[in-house]
């Protein structure tokens, strides 16, 4: 067996969606904070994310998240969040997902009932609180960023589509949050292709006539998901099919879609600090949400969210890159 490098790894899925913990093998990624090694690591590192999301070693879903000794000291490690779409500022359900692979595997002292594990993200401090029982972790709760409300009934027009109403708001990433069946669909997994289709083009349109970028950072812009609403969705229970680019849903009720939703249904009055906010994905899970304090975001009005789901782990592996591999990138169909 020969290869040029090997990648540790911890496989876990949260909620139905995979978060890849890459426990060892990419060193230290330069950058004084997460959020410059994030821009130095799709500047020069790319390469690594592509093979270890991509096919052959991983397919058209798939996530992951690369373990990094932290930059604040307030944090006990740093967390780079990768995916087939790129590279996020940050990621619920893979928060969710390093947590518990992080206390299942004993890389942070375990505490029975409450384990804390405090993250260093790109887009700033998320604290985990994961329920433990003999040394399991049963249920993790994520304090995630301070997550706004960009925009309210913003119209866009999409080639195909017409005028598209939509709300946009950031929970850690920006979400175009709609009700399906303003472009006609029916929440209905038999219409996966076309809802994607549908999400990719209200992308690219937002992206050419009003692309959101984050007040406080301008290297987090961008809209690559929209959360697409079923029929009654409301503010204690709401379901959607998440598309994401560049042409997959999210499996989990999406924990940065989770807190965009809550931060949306705040600024429009329906959701109040420490409601409970039930969100469940296209495949049926759920995760558990409320909002717990006013914050603010360049000015702007924002809202803190707690978001609680579980993940399950489902490997350790070690990837390998053989020197004659004619794929050293990873490749997508
Ligand atoms: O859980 O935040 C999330 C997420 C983002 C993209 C896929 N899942």
């Amino acid at each position: 067996m020969r290869s040029r490098h090997v990648y540790h790894a911890v496989d876990s899925h949260t909620e139905g969606m995979p978060t890849r913990v890459i426990t060892g093998g990419i060193g230290v990624i330069p950058g004084a904070t997460m959020a410059e090694r994030r821009v130095h690591f799709m500047a020069h590192l790319d390469h690594i994310r592509t093979l270890l999301m991509y096919e052959p070693r991983g397919h058209g879903a798939m996530s992951g998240a690369i373990l990094q000794p932290p930059t604040r000291p307030d944090a006990d490690y740093g967390v780079l969040f990768i995916e087939v779409s790129g590279c996020l500022p940050m990621c619920g359900h893979g928060t969710i997902g390093v947590a518990t692979v992080l206390v299942e595997t004993g890389m942070v002292e375990v505490v029975e009932p409450v384990t804390t594990v405090r993250l260093d993200t790109p887009a700033g401090l998320v604290i985990a609180e994961v329920e433990v029982a003999d040394g399991a972790a049963r249920s993790v709760t994520i304090r995630n960023v301070a997550s706004y409300t960009h925009e309210l009934d913003a119209t866009v027009d999409v080639p195909g589509l017409g005028a598209i109403t939509y709300d946009m708001a950031y929970g850690g990433n920006f979400y175009a949050i709609l009700p399906l069946d303003k472009v006609g669909l029916a929440f209905d997994r038999a219409e996966g292709t076309r809802i994607l289709d549908a999400g990719l083009s209200i992308m690219a349109a937002i992206n050419e006539q009003a692309r959101p970028v984050h007040p406080e950072d301008p290297n987090v812009s961008g809209c690559h998901h929209v959360q697409f609403l079923a029929p009654g969705s409301d503010a204690a229970l709401s379901r959607h099919a998440m598309a994401i680019h560049p042409g997959w849903f999210d499996r989990s009720p999406c924990g940065t879609g989770t807190s965009a939703r809550m931060a949306q249904l705040y600024a429009r009055g329906e959701l109040t600090i420490g409601q409970l906010f039930v969100n469940e994905s296209f495949i049926g899970t759920r995760f558990h949400g409320r909002l717990v304090e006013r914050a603010s975001v360049g000015g702007r009005e924002a809202v803190i969210p707690m978001v609680t789901g579980r993940a399950w782990i489902t490997a350790t592996a070690q990837y390998l890159l053989d020197p004659e591999d004619p794929f050293p990138a990873g490749f997508r169909l």
